[in-house]
């Protein structure tokens, strides 16, 4: 059985070059144990082994035989982007396996790469779905076709496989396509002879990343061309595909939230890489119209269940709310680039809200069925629609896009929870394990997110003071940290914008511990969300919690009502979804039978205090939902 080990973590999905112009570099982080640690090993131990046989079974290696003439056959598969489930999972093992040596997976890995290689036509083109079912045509529709969407995905494989092994095998492939790219796409003028933009972004951030690896400019001037002709018509103009505005002038999100959340990435990245302000502030201004109108409480994007993009603001329904797993992925990866580039910890809010939440619900407790979307409520009476907009876990899905990312995520995550620079070292989140940057190392232990205590050991210093910084998240309104003999709490201690900065001249063995107040709390939304108006979520530290119907017995949940005057418990199921801490609340089980009506509405007026009997509601983690049985869920509860 594979473990995690303590090793030091490689180098991750993001490696700054060595002219960025970021105010945070990562940091090297090994998690090995607690919350984190055990998803991770489930991801480890069932998630990823599973993925060559799914993908076997799904057709997607069938279709690289194919291709590479190795059988005959039809294209199996259903979108012309199933290349990328192979990309993502090999991108995934890539990066499991520079954590801990695994001979099945690396072998797995070897023969899928030898495959991809084999694949490859000479001048560098590889895209199954145009090889074998569009009889070889290229670039005839750069709208939906997804050529260099897939391209895109297969270089951030080969970065990885490059970082985690240090083999060239697949990243030679990657850059033998990325420079038939760069001969093929141009602008006007150019001498090449397509000017032209793929209608889903991804190879814009990865062909950074290639010049992050490789050092060759040309990635990265390609990169730039490629996110700059976004929005000048090229694909008809459409926000669906952030074509109808540049992005230097856009003022809002818009469109296909992973189309759009993937070319902000690259917008983040570009700006890193060559110091452009215009970008930058592109950047900023929209990350603030998304988190400010546009983001579920789950951290969740993607307001419309059927176009897969974001709606207008405010606009943010409950059990049509799309949130797609690949969204919340993308989002991360954006908000951790800001994090970098800025060195602001209100991005780490939004990547820690998103991880425990819209993200971590994507994959269930056993590592063996996905969502893809991701509703904040399933009514009692919900006809499922099945496939993959289901709001039951599935197996796999036809458009398999989530769980492999979910997979390359939780393979890399140690990358996104930490960062150094010249003054010292941040912890972004908070895991058990170990941080280390330029010879500042300081080993964490704690059993976060279910209590809220941190304790700090500084194991490695230079001869040299330097800061410790800690987030103090955007929930937390009560803390205490002992640094030493000194303590604090959240009236005098040295906070900076949100990081407590402690600047010592550290000796190993010293130690800080941080105490966040994990009080319970009901939330409520901007009145304009009018989806949960009248409605209190609940709350604890970075977890968003929800009811299910099998926790509710006697009846349907969407007539339970919360009354919020009623102090919240916390109790500590160890027995319960693997082990979580749960809130008990207090509401009223509205009696219909007794309203009488056949009418659902009536005079507005003041609401008369709810019938019914007390009940005891037991809340569970938002993420841990849909692991027992199907029923109705929700995380927003009606209050009148
Ligand atoms: O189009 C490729 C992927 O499929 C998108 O990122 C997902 O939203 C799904 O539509
Ligand atoms: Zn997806």
């Amino acid at each position: 059985m594979p473990r995690i080990s303590s090793a030091a973590s490689p180098l991750g999905p993001v490696r700054l070059g060595p002219a960025a112009r970021a105010a945070l570099r990562p940091a090297t982080t090994a998690v090995d144990a607690g919350f984190w640690h055990t998803r991770r090993e489930v991801n480890a131990r069932v998630s990823l082994p599973q993925g060559p046989e799914l993908l076997e079974s799904a057709g997607n290696l069938h279709n690289l035989r194919v291709a590479a003439g190795a059988v005959e056959g039809g294209f199996q598969g259903a979108y012309p982007f199933v290349d990328t489930d192979v990309y993502k999972w090999l991108e995934a093992a890539s990066w499991q396996l520079a954590q801990q040596p695994h001979a099945e997976l690396e072998s797995a890995v070897d023969r899928i790469i030898d495959l991809v290689a084999a694949a490859q036509q000479q001048d560098g083109y590889l895209n199954t779905w145009f090889q074998v079912r569009e009889g070889g045509t290229r670039y005839q529709d750069l709208r939906w076709g997804h050529e260099l969407y897939c391209a895109g995905h297969l270089i951030q494989a080969a970065v990885a496989h490059r970082r985690a092994t240090g083999r060239p095998e697949l990243l030679d492939v990657a850059v033998k396509f990325a420079d038939h790219l760069g001969l093929v796409f141009g602008p006007p003028g150019s001498g090449r002879p397509i000017d032209g933009i793929d209608g889903h972004p991804e190879i814009e951030t990865a062909l950074v990343e290639l010049y992050r690896e490789t050092g060759d400019r040309r990635h990265l001037d390609l990169a730039g061309y490629f996110v700059d002709r976004h929005g000048h018509g090229l694909l008809g103009g459409e926000a669906y595909c952030q074509d109808r505005v540049p992005v230097r002038e856009a003022t809002d999100v818009e469109g296909h939230a992973v189309r759009q959340l993937y070319l902000l990435a690259a917008v983040a990245d570009l700006a890193t890489e060559t110091d452009d302000p215009e970008l930058r502030s592109a950047a900023e201004r929209l990350w603030v119209a998304m988190t400010a109108a546009k983001t579920h409480l789950t951290g969740g994007l993607g307001a419309h269940h059927d176009k897969e993009d974001f709606g207008d603001p405010y606009e943010l329904p409950n059990e049509r709310a799309y949130c797609e797993t690949c969204a919340a992925i993308a989002s991360v990866q954006w908000s951790w680039r800001m994090a970098l580039l800025t060195g602001e910890a209100r991005y780490s809010d939004l990547i820690e809200r998103t991880l425990y939440n819209g993200f971590l619900a994507g994959v269930s407790l056993d590592g063996e069925r996905w969502l893809y979307v991701n509703p904040l409520q399933v009514r009692d009476g919900h006809t499922d629609p099945g496939g993959d907009q289901s709001a039951r876990r599935t197996r796999w899905f036809r458009c398999a896009c989530c769980p492999p990312n979910v997979m390359r995520l939780l393979a890399s995550l140690e990358h996104y929870l930490a960062s150094g620079d010249e003054q010292g070292l941040q912890l972004h989140q908070f895991t058990t394990g170990r941080h280390s940057h330029n010879g500042m190392s300081v080993r964490a232990e704690t059993d976060y997110p279910w209590h809220g205590t941190i304790a700090l050991t500084v194991e490695d210093t230079p001869d040299r003071p330097w800061t410790l910084s800690l987030r103090i998240p955007q929930w937390c309104r009560e803390f205490r940290v002992q640094v030493g003999e000194l303590s604090y709490d959240e009236t005098d201690a040295p906070v900076e914008d949100s990081w407590l900065r402690l600047e010592r001249a550290w000796a190993p063995g010293d130690s800080v511990v941080l105490e966040l107040a994990l009080e319970p709390r009901l939330t409520a939304a901007d009145p304009r969300v009018d989806a949960v108006r009248g409605c209190a979520a609940i709350e604890r530290g970075p977890l968003v919690y929800c009811l299910e119907q099998v926790d509710v017995p006697g009846g349907g949940l969407d007539d339970i009502v919360l009354d919020p005057t009623r102090p919240l418990a916390v109790k500590h199921r160890p027995d319960l979804l693997g082990g979580v801490t749960t809130v008990v609340a207090a509401g009223y089980r509205r009696n219909l039978a007794e309203d009488g009506s056949w009418w659902p509405y009536r005079a507005a007026g003041p609401e008369a205090a709810p019938a019914g009997d007390l009940v005891e509601l037991t809340a569970i983690p938002y993420h841990a939902w849909a692991n027992r049985q199907d029923g109705s869920m929700r995380v927003w509860l009606p209050t009148s």
